[in-house]
Formats: C-alpha cells, structure tokens, sequence
C-alpha cells in the first residue's frame, strides 16, 4: 500500500516574484542613414520590448544643426507598440538632428536613445529647357522676375512662342505650357489671321488681368521688321512691312476670346506692354512705345479706346514690372542708359543713368551711379551689354536694390554673362562691385530671377533656365545665389525641382 505522505508546512505569504523590466528597446522608420527633408517629420517609433506596465516616457528633440536651433520638443507617454508623429518646422536648408529618447515611466534607469540625422537640400525652381526644345525660352525669361503660374495650378508655367528654325516663315504659334511638360493653351495666330504679314516672325507677348476676372489676359504684336541679311552688317536693309497685334481675354479659366486690336502695314513696332500707363487702376494696352504714346485705354468690361499718353514718363529702355513700393499692386520700373549702335555711337544725347519707377501716384526717376553701364543695339564681337533689370533687397534694409544683367558677346566661344548690383540709397542706385559673385564656369544668362530657395524669409537670386543634358558640361553647371544680406554667394548645394 503505498501512502500519500505529505509534509505538512507552515503557509507562508508567497513571495513576490520580481520580474525585472526588460530593457527597452526601440526603432524608428529613418534609422538607416541620413533622411532628407523638406519640412515634415514623419517619424514612427516603434518598440520592440515589452511595454513596462506604466508606460514609456518618450522625449524628442529636433535641433537645427546650423544654428543650434531647437525646431521642436515632445514629451510623452506610451503604452502601446508605436508612436507617429508629424512634426513641421524644418523648410529651412542645412542639417537637423533629432534626439530620442525613451525610459520605463517606473524604472527611470531603463532607458535607450538614438539620434537621427536629416539634411535639408533646397529645391531650385530652374526648368529644364530641353523639356520643349521648340520654345523661345528667352521670352519666357526675359522682362520677368520670378516663376509665373497662369492656370494657377501651383505648377510654374511657360509663355512664349514656337520657334522652328528650319521653317520659314514660322507658324507663330502662341504657347502655354508648364514645367512639368504639360500642354495647356495653344494659339496659332495665322489660322486667326491667315493672311498675317509675315515680319520678324517674332510673337511679342505680355500679359496682365485686363478685365478684372481675375484671369491673365494676354496681348500679342506680331512684329513690322525683317532684314535681307544679318542685321546691322553692309548691305542689310531692314523692311518694314507692318505690325498687327491682337488681344486674347479670358473668358473663364485658360478659355481666351481673340480680339484684333490692330492690323497697320505701315505700323512698325518692337513692344507691346500692358500697365496702367494713365493710372487710372485699370491695365492699358501700350502699342509700341512711350515715345509715340499710343495706346490702347481700357474702359473696363473689355472695351478699349485708342488714345494717346503724351508726354513720355521716362526713355523706355530696359524695363521689368513688380511691386516697388510694396503695396499689393505691379509697379513699371525701367532703366535707361545710352545705346550704342553697331559703329559704336551714341544713339541720343541723353548720357543719363536713370531708373524710373512708374507706380499708382506718379514717376519717380533715381540716378543709377558708380559704374556706366553699357547698352548696344547688336551684339557684334567682344560687346557688353546690358539688357535685362530686377530688383531685390540685397541688404536687408527693406527696399528694394536693382540688379542688371548682361551679356558678353564672344566670336566662336560661348558668352559670358554677369549680374551687377546696385543699392538702393533712398535717393540713387549706388554700385556695388562683386556683391554678386560670379564663376564664369557655371551656367550664364542675361536674366536673373529672384525666389526664396533656402526658405529662410529672403529672396534669393537663380537662373530660370538649365539644360538637364549640359550640366556637366563647360558653363552648363546650374546654381543658385544665397541671400546673406552682406553679398550674394554663389550655392551649388540644391536639387532641381524640374
Ligand atoms: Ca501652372
Ligand atoms: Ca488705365
Ligand atoms: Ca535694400
Ligand atoms: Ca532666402
């Protein structure tokens, strides 16, 4: 027989068992390598350990790293496996660094941390020109400031014409188009116009709200001038064989009315420029020039009536539209210098420097000084010429300082091309030399235009153009010009955002 025997034992209190908290482990989405960021955060930690029965305190830093700069700080508590965040805050260019840090909410030793590196690369607003090679992509540069976006869209946009060089003459074509390679209005003039003189085969473009829809509208010259040969050498002879010019007015988002405003084949013009010339607060359509005054006076809800200005407010030379006085409405600036012509002469007797600046209340003119700036009709051989004008406060005072870009013909070499600067005293334009660096090796072109790369609240200046397949090549390296209020440097950390 065999007994159950059994010791008979005190009963004690069982003795708790200390299960000690396991050590606390946890990653991230961004633990490999170094993050690039344009301004969110989005982090998600993720733990791998077993949660401490009170939770896990989590404490995450992001510091701008150029600065020193604490972008954000979190404290938390966790009790589940992940935490997302979304964390704004770093739009600014340079490196971050983000702090994390996790410890048991009831064993402050049991604690882990990690460190994430993120790098903030700015994006360059250029546009690829090899996008649409039929583009005259000097008329989407030329006269403007910055990036455009017609059909409002958030995607910056192209406005200029077709230019096939092997037909003859061309289809003057209208174009619309974006940066991103989309197609969005087309207009060819000769089958509105079919008869259409043929002249410069150049199609003159500007644009405005002219009905106050809210819309751009558009005005179109198609140019009175062709030359027998090249233009300027012996025995060219320019004729002259009219100008018609026809406004396209929006009737509804990127839906355009043609309207013929003028068909003159003893007309010759090379502008055409809308503005309020008669500052009445609605934008006029000025035909040619400021010389002749002739205009077109918009009488609102798409009436026009041919008029005359007058009196010229300045020489009209090299001109830009922006806002100068900063308040809410496009100003007229324009810079006049004496032209040469081919033979080197003087084509006035005006030895002026002057920026003008046409706003709501009036014209004010301002002596452009310490440097004469040289301005010529052709570009023959070795010439330097001024050609293109934008303003920007390069040193942080609040107005607005002026630069002007030229190029520098060269025979069987690629030009070179320099942005100058001038400041703006309150009562001139004083010259600057070398704040604009300039490395004749990079990308060149007459125009510059000014936008917030490094996002750090100042305008910064760029070159709207590059060539996606020439960039490696001899002046084909794309940069842009850091704003640091003491001089703009030349930056080649960025990534083109087209
Ligand atoms: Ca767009
Ligand atoms: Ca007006
Ligand atoms: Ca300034
Ligand atoms: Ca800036």
């Amino acid at each position: 027989m065999i007994l159950a025997c059994s010791k008979v034992e005190k009963k004690t209190e069982p003795t708790p068992i200390v299960i000690p908290e396991q050590a606390i482990k946890f990653t991230t989405n961004l633990d490999t390598g170094t993050y690039y960021i344009s301004d969110t955060l989005p982090l998600v930690i993720t733990v791998s350990s077993k949660i401490p029965s009170a939770g896990i305190s989590f404490s995450i830093s992001s510091i701008w790293t150029d600065s020193t700069k604490q972008i954000f700080k979190i404290d938390t508590i966790l009790n589940t496996g992940t935490l997302s965040l979304n964390i704004p805050g770093h739009y600014r260019m340079g490196s971050y660094s983000v702090q994390i840090n996790a410890s048991s909410k009831s064993t402050s030793t049991n604690t882990s941390s990690r460190v994430l590196s993120l790098i903030n690369i700015p994006l360059l607003p250029a546009v690829n020109t090899d996008l649409f090679p039929n583009l005259n992509w000097n008329d989407h540069v030329g006269g403007k400031n910055s990036i455009y976006d017609i059909n409002q869209d958030g995607t910056p946009d192209i406005i200029t014409y077709r230019r096939v060089s092997d037909k003859s003459p061309l289809p003057s074509i209208f174009e619309i188009k974006d940066y991103l390679g989309n197609n969005i209005y087309s207009f060819n003039l000769k089958e509105f116009k079919p008869n259409v003189r043929d002249s410069l085969q150049h199609i003159i473009i500007d644009y405005s709200d002219l009905n106050n829809d809210g819309f751009i509208d558009f005005a179109l010259s198609y140019m009175g001038e062709w030359w027998t040969g090249q233009p300027g050498t012996p025995g060219s002879s320019a004729n002259f064989i009219g100008n018609y010019i026809c406004l396209l007015l929006s009737t509804g988002k990127m839906q355009y009315q043609p309207v013929e405003i003028l068909d003159d084949p003893a007309k010759v013009s090379f502008n055409i420029t809308l503005f309020d010339w008669d500052l009445d607060g609605k934008s006029d359509v000025l035909l040619s020039d400021l010389r002749t005054g002739d205009y077109l006076k918009n009488l609102g809800s798409n009436k026009f009536q041919r008029s005359n200005l007058g009196k010229p407010f300045f020489n009209q030379a090299i001109g830009n539209k922006l806002d100068f006085d900063k308040d809410g409405k496009i100003d007229m600036i324009n810079l006049y210098v004496n032209q040469m012509d081919e033979n080197n002469r003087y084509t006035s007797t005006d030895m002026s420097q002057t920026l003008s600046v046409l706003t709501k209340n009036g014209v004010k003119h301002f002596p452009v000084v310490g440097k004469t700036i040289k301005k010529f009709i052709y570009f023959l051989a070795d010439t330097e010429s001024s050609e293109r004008i934008n303003m920007i406060d390069g040193d942080g005072d609040g107005d607005l300082d002026l630069i002007v870009g030229s190029g520098i013909s060269k025979v069987g070499a690629p030009w070179d091309y320099i942005q100058e600067y001038f400041e703006n005293t309150g009562t001139q334009f004083e010259y600057r030399a070398n704040y604009i660096t300039i490395d004749k090796s990079l990308i060149g072109e007459l125009q510059a235009w000014t936008y917030d790369i490094d996002r750090d609240g100042d305008l910064d200046i760029f070159y709207p153009t590059y060539k996606k397949n020439n960039l490696t090549n001899p002046k084909g390296a794309a940069f842009w010009w850091e704003n640091t209020n003491k001089g703009f440097k030349i930056n080649k950390n960025f990534k083109l955002k087209y």
